[in-house]
């Protein structure tokens, strides 16, 4: 199997497609003597792998790991053989339980007129395909045996002032009291120049006249990064890690949601890691074109919906400004055991320390349409949202919701109101007509029960490419048009109302999806197909999101 990809859709086999259970990998690979003569700390770090993995290297076990969207790692300095080949082995499993993100689970039904005995049917409650498998790059990295482990950066403004304010965490592997490191931390702007140099492992360095970090298309040099080179110097060595850093500072209120003091709009769509014959595998290809295409749009921001997207995608958001609202895994949680909590705050905590530093990330999604019409998800949402509070006091903390204004128990803890909504489509079919007023009257509703900004993260409607009728009927893309532009209209006249802050098409480009009768190859409300090629939609949002970039009530 090629790594990084999803195995289900690399052969031609249903069996392979839609395994669930153990799958097995193994490759030789070589490391350099020199690095056992060096002592050097050999790491070896996995992007992501979906869902559980145990790692061994030359039959010994290295780590295991069960979540399948953020990176691991092992230090196998000791397990290595230098100078002639090692063995890795990586077992994974694809199964989803209750207490997984997200939750999943197989039954065995035992009428044996419709199944034959241990047949296996694994449900989930998503929509999108289960992909499985090494989906993100593995790396050998090393690093002295005294090395920086750990980073925290937040930023500030002060007229035109720039605030870096940073603390390195070291670990001294080798516990000697004369290897007590030194820290030089200096910043260089985009052109390479040196702006300013400080020393110890935690301190603040101001920038005069800086450049702030500004979303796509409201400054012409949007996604301004300086690079923060945060040098640890022992006895031992040297450990040198680059840090890219945007000087920005997010404020919210009731109704409005600012970066560097000025009032921001949300222009976007959820998306999907998702795409032909590599599923949710990392490819830079399709990334590269996925941004190109956000930016053609004219959009400044995305959800990535469902679960934590690579660092690689991550990247391109902090260099080209375009806003991230980070969610985690927890798509469409119904059972709210104090176990998928526990495995929640984890999931939480390992999330907010890989993407604290990302100017791109404004705000934190924990979950998307979880089951909150339950009394039990007022205090599991409590505890969540004062947790990642203490993780990260910097952005705001929000999650999804598709329930009724009356009937949902969690949003009252959030800051940011978030909800999907579908009318015309899973509610009201075929009654475009009755867009604009329901969408006024609800988000209206949203607003004036709980007094915070309001932001659609989910509407639209599917289409097939290709398919058109005169007048506009489901599933043509002249009724995806005519969707979409009724929900314009409705929020231009809620702009006046000053509480929306943005608006989210569902989805960027059609993506798989468990075989359904409700879905025709997929999930067809793409702006984009999933080859990424545009559909009539995609024009009209593009006229619409540069119209709105260029008007003055944004920014
Ligand atoms: C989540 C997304 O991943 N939201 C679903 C999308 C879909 O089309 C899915 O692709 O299945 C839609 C949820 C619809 C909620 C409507 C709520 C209406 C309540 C009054």
């Amino acid at each position: 199997m090629p790594v990084p990809s999803s195995y289900n859709d690399i052969t031609v086999n249903s069996v392979v497609r839609d395994f669930i259970g153990w799958t097995w990998y193994q490759r030789q690979f070589y490391t350099p003597k020199r690095w056992w003569l060096d002592k050097q700390r050999v790491v070896l770090r996995f992007g992501s792998v979906h869902y559980t993995a145990i790692v061994w290297v030359n039959g010994k076990k290295a780590c295991k790991h069960s979540g399948g969207h953020l990176p691991f790692e092992a230090d196998i300095t000791t397990l290595l053989f230098y100078g002639t080949a090692n063995l890795v082995t990586v077992a994974v499993n694809s199964t989803l339980t209750l207490s997984t993100l997200p939750q999943g689970y197989v039954q065995h039904p035992n009428d044996t007129r419709r199944y034959p005995p241990g047949y296996a049917l694994f449900h989930y409650d998503f929509d999108f395909f289960n992909y499985a498998g090494i989906h993100r790059p593995v790396y050998l990295y090393t690093t002295p045996q005294t090395y920086i482990d750990d980073i925290t950066v937040t930023t500030d403004i002060h007229e035109d002032v720039g605030i870096v304010k940073y603390t390195v965490e070291y670990q001294n592997k080798l516990r000697d009291p004369s290897s007590v490191p030194q820290c030089t931390v200096t910043v260089f702007a985009k052109d390479g120049t040196k702006v300013t140099s400080v020393t110890g492992v935690s301190g603040k360095v101001h920038i005069p006249k800086a450049n702030f970090w500004w979303p796509y298309l409201t400054n012409p040099s949007p996604g301004y990064l300086y690079t923060l080179e945060i040098c640890l110097t022992s006895e031992i060595g040297k450990d040198v890690y680059r840090l890219p850093v945007g000087v920005r500072k997010i404020a919210w209120n009731s109704t409005t949601f600012f970066i560097n003091n000025m009032p921001t709009y949300f222009r976007g769509f959820g998306k999907h890691e998702d795409s032909n014959l590599r599923g949710k595998g990392l490819d830079y290809a399709l990334l590269i074109r996925d941004y190109n295409l956000i930016a053609w749009l004219g959009a400044n921001a995305y959800r990535t919906s469902h679960y934590p997207y690579a660092e690689e995608a991550l990247d391109m958001a902090d260099a080209l400004g375009i806003m991230i609202i980070d969610e985690s895994p927890a798509c469409t949680i119904d059972n709210f055991s104090e176990e998928l909590l526990q495995k929640h705050k984890e999931v939480m905590t390992d999330f907010v320390r890989r993407d604290k530093n990302r100017p791109s990330v404004v705000m934190w999604s924990l979950a998307n349409e979880p089951s909150s019409f339950r009394n039990e998800s007022r205090e599991y949402f409590s505890a969540l949202v004062n947790l990642t509070k203490s993780l990260d006091p910097t952005r705001p903390v929000t999650f999804v919701t598709s329930q009724t204004v009356d009937e949902d128990k969690a949003v009252q803890f959030m800051d940011i109101i978030c909800i999907n909504r579908y009318p015309a489509w899973y509610s009201d079919s075929g009654r475009t007509d009755l867009i604009q007023l329901q969408v006024k009257n609800e988000l209206v509703a949203w607003h004036l029960k709980f007094n915070k900004p309001v932001l659609v993260t989910e509407y639209g409607a599917g289409s097939v490419i290709g398919m058109h009728t005169a007048p506009s009927s489901m599933w043509t893309e002249d009724y995806q048009v005519v969707t979409l532009t009724e929900h314009f209209k409705a929020f231009d006249t809620l702009y006046k109302e000053g509480f929306l802050i943005g608006e989210m098409i569902w989805n960027f480009a059609d993506f798989a999806t468990p075989q359904e009768y409700i879905r025709p190859g997929g999930c067809k409300k793409g702006l984009f197909t999933r080859e990424r090629q545009p559909k009539m939609a995609a024009h009209i949002t593009r006229w619409r999101y540069w119209t709105l970039a260029h008007s003055s009530v944004n920014v």
